[in-house]
């Protein structure tokens, strides 16, 4: 195995499981590819079959993978995970999904900051930020509605220009100079309410889950506060956690 030592004591079918997750969110395996038969893992990695069918049973259980009678395993398309390692952003994830990400401007423009964004900005209740409400697609079907409200010197400059075809996280860094380095995110369950529902095309009350992101700059300042609501049935997050003892 490549990612962990002869001497972890991860079970071989558990490795080999998070060595698969990883190819997906890499996007080295994309959906609808059909992953290497149980044969050729066990060969690759040198473990035995039935090792390698616990790890694919798993993913198909989890929904990652699905299975085709006579054809094999292949890479599932309705689940779309956002990495919880890297700072990504909705382009990129859709992206290294093989899909293709869109986005619809509902709203945007300046309003001054009420005091809960203004908290998380960490600036002056009542000074000029940039309210942007997107809703985003991945081929063609809504996943999330995505509330943003942005501040930097000169963030007014961003109503004019195209949120629709490009991301705000590369206009940020190539247009602005903006280097973003870290974020801090919630996750919460909910239920869709009437307006978001309408968006996403779901029946109101649909499971639904709720994000809020802050992001800072190279400064360490807060730029963007963002609230987002993904149709639940449709969005996977993903993290990968280590044990501390395990890496020394
Ligand atoms: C993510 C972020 C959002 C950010 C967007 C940038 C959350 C809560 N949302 O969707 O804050 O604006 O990525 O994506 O995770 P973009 O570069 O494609 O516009």
């Amino acid at each position: 195995m490549h990612h962990h030592s002869h001497k972890s004591p991860l079970p071989r079918y558990y490795q080999l499981k998070e060595i698969m997750r990883e190819k997906i969110i890499s996007g080295a395996w994309k959906p609808g590819d059909l992953i290497p038969s149980e044969r050729e893992l066990g060969e690759q990695y040198g473990i035995s079959r039935m090792t390698a069918r616990q790890a694919i049973t798993e993913l198909v259980n989890e929904g990652m993978f699905y299975r085709e009678q006579g054809k094999g395993t292949f890479v599932s398309r309705h689940k779309i995970t956002q990495q919880l390692i890297r700072l990504t952003g909705f382009t990129e994830d859709i992206s290294a999904r093989g899909q293709a990400p869109a986005t619809r401007v509902l709203n945007v423009t300046m309003i001054p900051a009420d005091e809960n964004v203004a908290e998380h900005l960490r600036i002056r209740v009542g000074l000029p930020v940039l309210r942007l409400q997107r809703l985003r697609l991945a081929d063609d079907e809504p996943l999330a509605v995505e509330r943003s409200h942005l501040y930097f010197i000169g963030c007014e400059q961003l109503v004019d220009d195209d949120l629709e075809h490009q991301s705000l996280y590369r206009l940020l860094e190539a247009k602005y100079g903006i280097q973003l380095i870290q974020a801090e995110q919630e996750l919460e369950a909910g239920l869709t309410n009437e307006e978001d529902s309408k968006l996403l095309h779901l029946p109101i009350g649909s499971p639904a889950l709720y994000t809020r992101r802050t992001t800072y700059t190279n400064r360490d300042q807060p730029i963007e506060y963002a609230r987002s609501i993904y149709s639940g049935s449709k969005y996977t997050f993903y993290t990968h956690m280590m044990r501390n003892q395990l890496v020394l």
